[in-house]
């Protein structure tokens, strides 16, 4: 029997990624299963390992001391067709222990039993304390060459393409936790760079709960589910986490931030990302300069409505990551254009009166624009999640040379706190030689030995200063590229546990906040502060938490206090002059929709070639077309089916499309499918159910004019902004996906009146 040579077939796959085309085009829509389809019998004749997916990527083939390998990227997945030991020697049977006999006992020497069961008991490492749950995907980062003026990074220069890797994360769930909660997301970037590696490790929200790191395991113990019955996962709507924001006001601002649609995005695609913290960023000259890192999403930034937010949870928990995999996949890359807001470095380090320390405040935009540096695409999706979006180590103090830090106190902390819990998680001191993490510099940092030790050092003088081995590792100067800390200087000072008098202030930004929002983002953060409290058992908690409110804004403290059935109380503080910041609003533009989710609902009574011209429309357009019919069976012999009747949910899709007038089919039966309370009308229950959601989620809808009876049956004002229907569909899909622009058709639930604001 002729094996496959496992190296050529390396050579193959390798081959095949590097070519491989910038998205594909699917038959059969997103998430397809394998680059090869299996066939329904087992297979017999061994073969070699199949090659990643064309949209997947790994971590570059370098050695754990950053020297290229010039190996197939592929060189550390498996490399043999038969079944083999750790050590690579061929197993005859997999499928039973050795015993005495078939009816036993089971040998002790079996020693491949045992070192398959010893292998499994130890798969698992301690899940992150906060950030979890996560998705990760490779990219490239791009210099404009805009930043030279103010940093002598050199991955920021004009046209340097840096290799990135992403994690995208909740912070309170656990890894199994589901994506679409009511949390603040983490946005962690490692830049690969030629001077070692960069990591920007930041949120989607521009302010933190705390100011001092010695308050983070005081807001995650609140934040995290009860000690005592381990409930509720993932949620900050409990007692413990209201009872530390009402009483630790300096979380007032990220609260705030979480109860708006900030909290609840659509898609890891289509949040801002925030560095949150000021850096320092030093030129070629030496001078310094304070900043804060922006992530401008090219998507825009765009949320779920609750009701859908929770709908995902239990309909697709890995809505989020789904959503990533799925545009690389399909070639909608998603992109950022990362940016700075650049402040003179005053021994003040403040900027128009914001203590630029203080990591509950914020710049807005409009006093200090974001200029932009590169931009970042994210091309590739993982080929191991364990291997790599779980072993991936963030640590903000990875720094090159060029970007510094602040006395931030919160960022001092975490320049200890991300070194130390890798420790822990990775087992060792050695995890920056895990494949993901190593830096694609040259490495010759003279620590020695340690658990996973994958490096072969040479030499035998790991010491400074040595003569046998010829002195080195030299150090280097600033024109060899060397770190060298900005020589801030420190005000003589007492030692003292105090913060600055600045740092007092916890109400005047979360005002500005609350007033920038539009009408319709202010409802919705009444609402989530009024779900999250009525879910708060004890009123003391309640009530403390409604003068926080009233120290915000009167009127958003009213309409809560309404919602609980509460008295309103007094501000304890004189409400802050704000003036609004028009750049926090989500709403008010027109975004690109490449990558967004169309749902065409199919009448398999009708006609084929409709649905085949939309859906081909569609993905011309670089979106995501998903045909929705009563059974799995294809349309037509090139119009597969995507989701059925009874497995598919309005929050799927961004928009939705109908064409025909589909009716009950055989399955719309209560007794079956108890969501769909069957009637047996002239449209399939399930649909009626799919259009209405869409309707009240102020999706565009859109249908050719014989889905005027799916808009009774849903229960639809078809005169209501953003239903769309129309003789000609071609114009009718135009429209909808103009209106897909603009994310939701608010207009259709007109908020009232704006809140008077508080005097
Ligand atoms: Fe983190 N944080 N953090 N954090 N953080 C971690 O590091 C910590 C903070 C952030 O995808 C941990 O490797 C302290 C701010 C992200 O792997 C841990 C403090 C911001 C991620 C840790 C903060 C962040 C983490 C857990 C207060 C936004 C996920 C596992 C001083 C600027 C990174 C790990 C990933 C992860 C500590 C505050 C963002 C325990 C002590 C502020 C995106 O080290």
């Amino acid at each position: 029997m002729e094996i496959p040579n496992p190296v050529q077939k390396a050579v193959d796959a390798v081959a095949d990624v590097v070519s491989r085309p910038a998205g594909r085009a699917h038959a059969e829509g997103p998430g397809a299963p394998g680059v090869e389809p299996p066939t329904v019998a087992e297979p017999t004749e061994p073969r070699a390992p199949l090659p990643p997916k064309a949209d997947q990527d790994e971590p570059a083939a370098v050695s754990a001391t950053g020297r290229d390998s010039h190996a197939p990227r592929n060189v550390r997945a498996q490399s043999s067709g038969f079944l083999t030991t750790a050590q690579g020697t061929r197993v005859a049977d997999g499928d039973h222990s050795l015993k005495a006999g078939p009816r036993g006992p089971v040998l002790l020497q079996d020693h491949h039993l045992r070192e398959k069961i010893t292998h499994f008991d130890h798969e698992r490492i301690p899940e992150r304390v906060v950030h979890a749950r996560g998705a990760a995907a490779h990219g490239v980062f791009r210099g404009y060459g805009t930043a030279g003026e103010v940093c002598r990074a050199a991955f920021l220069a004009e046209g340097v393409e840096t290799p990135v890797f992403v994690r995208f994360s909740t912070v309170l769930g656990s890894r199994g936790s589901a994506d679409t909660v009511r949390d603040t997301r983490g946005f962690a970037t490692k830049f690969y760079t030629t001077d070692g590696v960069f990591d920007l490790v930041g949120n989607n929200i521009p302010v933190f709960f705390i100011q001092d790191a010695i308050k983070f395991p005081d807001v995650v113990h609140a934040a995290k589910p009860h000690p005592d019955r381990e409930i509720p996962q993932a949620q900050s709507a409990h007692d413990t986490f209201w009872d530390f924001v009402s009483l630790h006001t300096e979380a007032t601002h990220h609260t705030i931030w979480n109860m708006s649609d900030r909290g609840i995005p659509r898609s890891f695609r289509m949040m801002e990302g925030f560095g949150v913290h000021t850096f320092r960023l030093v030129n070629a000259e030496g001078a310094s300069s304070l900043v804060k890192f922006h992530w401008k999403p090219r998507a825009g930034v765009h949320s779920l409505v609750w009701e859908e937010a929770q709908l995902l949870n239990g309909m697709d928990p890995d809505f989020h990551r789904r959503d990533l995999a799925d545009a690389i996949e399909a070639g909608a890359f998603p992109a950022w254009e990362l940016g700075i807001q650049v402040f003179p470095d005053t021994p003040e380090q403040t900027f128009q009166g914001i203590d630029l320390l203080d990591p509950t405040k914020f710049v807005p935009e409009e006093l200090a624009p974001v200029r932009p540096l590169g931009l970042m695409t994210l091309n590739a999706n993982p080929t191991n999640y364990f291997a790599e979006t779980e072993q991936v180590a963030f640590h903000p103090g990875h720094l090159v040379p060029g970007i510094d830090v602040t006395d931030d106190p919160l960022l001092a902390g975490r320049l200890f706190s991300y070194l130390d819990t890798q420790i822990t998680r990775l087992g060792g001191p050695n995890f920056a030689q895990i494949p993901i993490n190593r830096t694609h510099a040259p490495v010759n940092d003279m620590l020695r030995d340690g658990f996973h030790q994958d490096a072969v050092h040479t030499g035998v003088a790991p010491y400074k200063p040595n003569s046998l081995d010829g002195g080195c590792p030299f150090f280097a100067g600033s024109a060899d590229h060397a770190f060298i800390e900005y020589p801030t200087p420190i005000a003589a000072a007492a030692k003292v546990r105090e913060a600055p008098a600045s740092f007092a202030d916890h109400f005047s930004q979360p005002r500005m906040f609350w007033l920038s929002l539009s009408p319709v983002e202010q409802q919705h953060v009444i609402a989530a502060y009024t779900f999250e409290l009525t879910k708060v058992h004890e009123q003391a908690i309640k009530e403390r938490a409604l003068t926080v409110l009233a120290n915000i804004d009167a009127g958003l403290c009213a309409e809560v206090a309404s919602g609980l059935g509460l008295p309103v109380p007094a501000a304890t503080v004189e409400p802050a002059s704000a003036s609004p910041s028009p750049a926090l609003s989500q709403l008010g533009a027109s975004w690109p929709t490449q990558g967004r989710v169309i749902g065409i609902v199919a009448d398999p009574t009708g006609d084929p070639d409709a649905v085949r011209q939309a859906r081909d429309t569609i993905r011309g357009a670089g979106m995501t077309a998903l045909v929705i019919a009563p059974t799995g069976a294809p349309l037509a012999q090139d119009l597969p089916v995507q989701r059925t009747f009874a497995a598919t949910r309005s929050v799927e899709f961004d928009a939705l499309l109908v064409v025909g007038t589909p009716a009950p089919a055989a399955d719309d039966l209560g007794a079956r499918d108890a969501k769909s309370g069957a009637t047996r009308g002239t449209v399939d229950s399930r649909i009626a159910l799919l259009v209405n959601e869409a309707y009240r989620h102020a999706k565009p809808i859109g249908g050719h004019s014989s889905a005027r009876a799916v808009w009774t049956a849903a229960a639809v004002d078809p005169q209501a902004p953003g239903v769309l229907t129309g003789g000609d569909l071609d114009e009718v899909l135009a429209a909808l996906v103009g209106l897909l622009g603009a994310h939701r058709v608010w207009d259709r639930f007109p908020p009232p009146a704006p809140l008077p604001p508080s005097a």
